[in-house]
């Protein structure tokens, strides 16, 4: 017996939808570009890079590519019975992590360089950050049964614990140092960041681990959190980095 677990009609639209979200997001973002003075550009070209990333990531899913199936086999073990399994077939959309890996390290550079952070702390949050993914994948695709699956899932919580200490500790201090309007903003959308980006090891956990949501529920977990961590979080930093001549970067 084989439970073939894939995306719906309701998934299918989903996507659809978000990759809308992500051009315009992505079009407003350039267009924003061009009201400020060069020396202002550069979190608008990070920002709309990361929606032209997931515009992309979103068309290549919504056509059916960046998906595989996953290929899980369930051994049922029972008194005075021999061992039986059951299979379970599910669909990983590996694009996602493709996207994530290119994105979530340039979303961490908005933050850093909206703090002030220096090189040196920038580098190991964003090394730290694709370790967080590239083993997330990893365990993406570990089989049930094997210790993998769950230990590589352990290994991306821990770099992303050592993300989320970059940015409260030293993100926060660069943030003091520079002003108390700076410091003010940086903690409310790096706190926004912190809810948002913790949501995703609990889809991933009930999703993709324990396969207790359907693959169109995770669409859907996924697509809202992307919407708020990429157009919503970059409209606020945009808006907000225009009229707050400190965070201006001399790059
Ligand atoms: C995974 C699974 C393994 C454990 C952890 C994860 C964290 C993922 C995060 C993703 C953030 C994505 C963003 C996308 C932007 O649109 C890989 C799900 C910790 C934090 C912000």
């Amino acid at each position: 017996p084989v439970d073939y677990q894939h995306a719906g009609h309701d998934g299918k639209t989903t996507l659809w939808v978000v990759f809308v979200i992500m051009v315009i997001a992505s079009a407003v973002f350039a267009g924003l570009s061009w009201r400020v003075p060069v020396s202002k550009r550069l979190y608008h070209i990070i920002t709309t890079l990361i929606t032209i990333f997931a515009a992309i990531s979103y068309f290549a899913m919504a056509t059916g590519h960046g998906v595989a199936v996953n290929h899980i086999k369930i051994r049922h073990t029972h008194n005075h019975v021999p061992d039986t399994f059951t299979y379970v077939d599910r669909q990983v959309y590996w694009a996602r992590y493709i996207d994530w890996t290119l994105t979530t390290p340039l979303l961490l550079l908005d933050l850093s360089l909206l703090a002030g952070l220096n090189g040196a702390h920038i580098l190991l949050a964003v090394i730290a950050d694709i370790i967080m993914i590239l083993t997330g994948l990893f365990a993406a695709f570990g089989s049930e049964g094997t210790p993998q699956k769950w230990g590589w899932y352990t290994i991306a919580c821990i770099a992303y614990l050592v993300v989320v200490w970059h940015l409260a500790v030293h993100g926060r201090a660069q943030a003091q140092a520079r002003s108390n309007q700076v410091a003010t903003f940086f903690a409310s959308i790096a706190g926004f960041t912190l809810l948002v980006w913790t949501a995703y090891p609990i889809v991933w956990g009930l999703a993709d681990g324990a396969r207790k949501v359907s693959v169109d529920g995770e669409i859907i977990a996924y697509a809202v959190l992307d919407v708020l961590a990429k157009p919503v979080f970059g409209l606020w930093l945009l808006i907000t980095h225009s009229k707050m001549s400190e965070t201006n970067v001399d790059l």
